[in-house]
């Protein structure tokens, strides 16, 4: 196996200590998993703010959003009978299952993609409404004829599915709702129409047939989405054998649409490896890497809010065509950056 990502030496660029929590009474847990686009000569991130309150040794608590936007807390002592903590991302109570962190969008900015900051006068995007009252998380962007699609999870008690905001100056959004209803997130949306069509990746999870599958669906006007196919499935033995889900937008090269996914083995661990697909009809996967292009093994993506992850979700191609640099969230705690090379990824991907 063999990583062949080149990690910033700045690494984590973002902390949660980096940032201000949004409400007084709560505080920042995790930076993570940010969407990437360039806007005004800078490069930008969509970063997902987890917050909660400060914990306490005998009970877990954690904010929701009400109907009108407002943050209730619920708290919960640690020995009740009916609470299931074992995983640190979520929590079964009663019988519901609950997220222990908030989720907003916030947005940094960059001269040279390593040094982030949050400018003044840009919103932050919060969750609306009841389909993401346990938040929003894990944004990607896709610039498509001057407009910014923002897909994005939308997260509540009704379950998990994609929402859809668009943008032109990243102050006013319009909102389209939820585009996927659930169980479904990583939607990336391709940059460019293919006969006259627009195309996403994404992945609902089928729980007792099938599973955690990444499919491609098209659209006539980037909102109504139909002709739904699986194109990658998670593989027994290898280290995408649990989930798998696509990353950013796919990326136009000559041999074809070249995807970074996220892979997950029954362990939790999360890797990122690649995909391509054909450049006329995107449903067609090409090839594969067999191994991973990056696997969790600095300290910050080993240990952390939820440890042994890398995942992407944002990235920057140079204009050389060749230097990607791909931001992921490592440990689910912090934001990170390194380099790829097209060329290097592309070598790797074996012929389905
Ligand atoms: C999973 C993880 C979490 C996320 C929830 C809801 O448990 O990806 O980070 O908050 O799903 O999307």
């Amino acid at each position: 196996m063999k990583d062949i990502a080149k990690r910033f030496t700045e690494n984590p660029l973002l902390s949660p200590k980096d940032l201000r929590a949004s409400h007084d009474g709560l505080e920042i847990t995790c930076l993570l998993n940010p969407g990437v686009f360039q806007f005004q000569n800078k490069i930008w991130l969509a970063v997902r703010v987890a917050e909660r309150p400060k914990q306490i040794e005998s009970s877990i608590s954690f904010p929701v959003l009400t109907d009108l936007g407002a943050i209730e807390i619920i708290e919960i002592i640690k020995d009740h009978p009916e609470l299931t903590a074992t995983d640190a991302r979520v929590i079964n109570y009663q019988g519901a299952d609950y997220l222990t962190t908030l989720s907003h969008i916030r947005l940094l900015c960059s001269d040279g993609g390593r040094h982030f900051y949050e400018p003044e006068g840009y919103p932050h995007l919060v969750g609306e409404g009841i389909l993401e009252a346990f938040g929003i998380e894990d944004c990607r962007v896709s610039l498509i004829e001057g407009k910014y699609y923002l897909t994005f999870t939308s997260v509540s008690s009704n379950g998990v599915g994609v929402g859809l905001r668009t943008t032109t100056d990243w102050k006013v959004f319009q909102k389209h709702g939820m585009i996927l209803p659930p169980h479904n997130k990583d939607c990336a949306i391709f940059e460019e129409k293919i006969n006259g069509l627009f195309y996403a990746l994404h992945r609902p999870s089928s729980v007792d047939i099938g599973g955690n599958y990444i499919w491609i669906a098209s659209s006539p006007d980037g909102i109504h989405w139909g002709n739904h196919k699986c194109i990658v499935r998670t593989r027994k033995q290898y280290w995408d054998s649990k989930r798998v889900g696509a990353g950013a937008a796919p990326i136009k090269t000559e041999k074809g649409w070249l995807e970074i996914y996220h892979g997950a083995n029954e362990q939790h661990q999360y890797c990122l490896g690649a995909f391509l697909m054909d450049l006329n009809d995107p449903s067609k996967v090409i090839s594969r890497t067999e191994d991973p292009i990056m696997f969790p093994s600095t300290d910050y993506e080993l240990s952390g809010f939820f440890g042994n992850v890398v995942f992407t979700n944002g990235h920057i191609l140079d204009s050389d065509n060749d230097t990607l640099t791909v931001y992921y969230g490592a440990s689910d705690e912090f934001v990170c950056g390194a380099l790829f090379s097209i060329k290097e990824i592309l070598s790797l991907l074996k012929d389905l």
